[in-house]
């Protein structure tokens, strides 16, 4: 391998990563234009030294109970700007609380909530959905409201963020997803999503969240109009803002899907690009424990290929997932603990079944109920 590392000359990014130094930004653009096999070696060498061949996913369910939203974000398939629009929808509580009513059988361990910014639902219309999950099953974890989510509260209910995060906690909220952080970078923000909170105030209110106790995910939307600069300065922001905090759990790149949105004549990015920007980030983010592939997004084929490319996290069963079913994404809407334990296993990796904060669930736990398919017909 030291031959195929000095090839693909990087010798000095091998070395140093050996003697744990950690990489720079113009490391980072080296990675992303260096051979591809020599990258996914290191990037896997690194995730082998923290996880070996573990490969987390957990029993969740997205809602999604509104789609309505104010923003104009250029990439997004999912929303409806007026709530008269024949395809927008908001669920009543009742709705939103039967989604969890219905699968009491299932051994789920999250519910994972994404909305569109709606101008005319009361604030207590989302402390009451998350109280009422916690009724229903007081044991399952709420990962809830993007950081614009949460700034778009601040701003129409008058409160800060800090209060926003604080009353949500109260009702319920476990942690914060890592949705809407997009790209970081100002350019590409004022290009595709000028309209909702900026990089800074998405990054304040995840150190705020932290602060309180809670952890979090970030994501990255890739595949548009980003340049490799900007990817890197997105993984060096989230990188500076884990060292205040320790707060994020996982790093999620998200391939960007063109169907039905705003820059759908840009094409997707290709499965080569896909597995070099998780291995970048394996090796760019030494401070965060998890790369996940969100199967959805990058594809089950290239999300299986990812698990020796940095990944060691896919996400979950997801069950009722919209935003990339309506932006192009041909996957399953739902996996199974048994169908997504069985495509790590012939991907030649360990599938572990994890709870949102990765403790891990004993297997003697994941039989019978656990297996039901669910969501699509057999
Ligand atoms: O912020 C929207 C993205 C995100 C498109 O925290 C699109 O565990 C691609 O954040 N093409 C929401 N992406 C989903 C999300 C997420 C997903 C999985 C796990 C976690 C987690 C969080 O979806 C949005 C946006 O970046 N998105 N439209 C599109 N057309």
């Amino acid at each position: 391998m030291r031959t195929r590392i000095a090839a693909a000359r990087l010798t000095d990014i091998a070395d140093r990563l050996d003697a744990g130094v950690r990489l720079d930004a113009e490391d980072g653009v080296r990675l992303f234009a260096s051979d591809l096999l020599t990258l996914g070696w290191l990037a896997n060498r690194e995730r082998e030294r923290r996880h070996a061949g573990r490969t987390y996913f957990n029993h969740n369910i997205r809602i999604e109970a509104t789609n309505v939203c104010v923003a104009s974000c250029l990439f997004c398939s999912f929303a409806r700007l007026r709530p008269a629009d024949p395809e927008s929808f908001t669920l009543s509580l009742e709705q939103a609380w039967n989604k969890l009513r219905q699968r009491a059988d299932q051994p789920l361990t999250e519910v994972h909530v994404v909305n569109g910014l709606h101008p005319d639902l009361p604030f207590a219309y989302y402390t009451d959905l998350l109280a009422g999950f916690k009724r229903i099953r007081p044991d399952v974890h709420l990962k809830c409201f993007t950081a614009v989510e949460v700034a778009f509260f601040a701003d129409l209910y008058g409160m800060s963020d800090e209060q926003v995060l604080r009353e949500l906690m109260a009702a319920g909220l476990d942690s914060l997803p890592g949705g809407g952080a997009e790209v970081f970078a100002p350019r590409v923000r004022r290009k595709i999503c000028h309209d909702k909170c900026d990089a800074d105030r998405w990054l304040s209110i995840h150190r705020t969240a932290h602060t309180l106790g809670m952890r979090s995910n970030v994501t990255m939307l890739y595949g548009h109009i980003e340049t490799i600069e900007e990817r890197v300065d997105h993984m060096m922001r989230t990188r500076a803002l884990q060292d205040e905090t320790g707060g994020f759990q996982a790093f999620i790149p998200l391939a960007f899907h063109p169907d039905n949105n705003q820059m759908r004549k840009l094409p997707a990015p290709s499965a080569s690009d896909t597995l070099r920007v998780h291995a970048v980030a394996r090796l760019m983010l030494d401070n965060i424990p998890h790369v996940k592939a969100f199967w959805i997004a990058t594809g089950v084929d290239v999300a299986q290929t990812s698990l020796w490319f940095g990944v060691d996290d896919l996400d979950g069963t997801v069950q009722e997932e919209h935003i990339y079913h309506m932006a192009g994404s041909t996957t399953p809407e739902a996996l199974t603990t048994k169908e997504l334990r069985h495509l790590i296993r012939v991907a030649g990796r360990e599938p572990v079944e994890r709870d949102t904060l990765y403790n891990v669930i004993p297997t003697d736990r994941t039989d019978g109920l656990r297996e039901t398919r669910i969501g699509i017909p057999s």
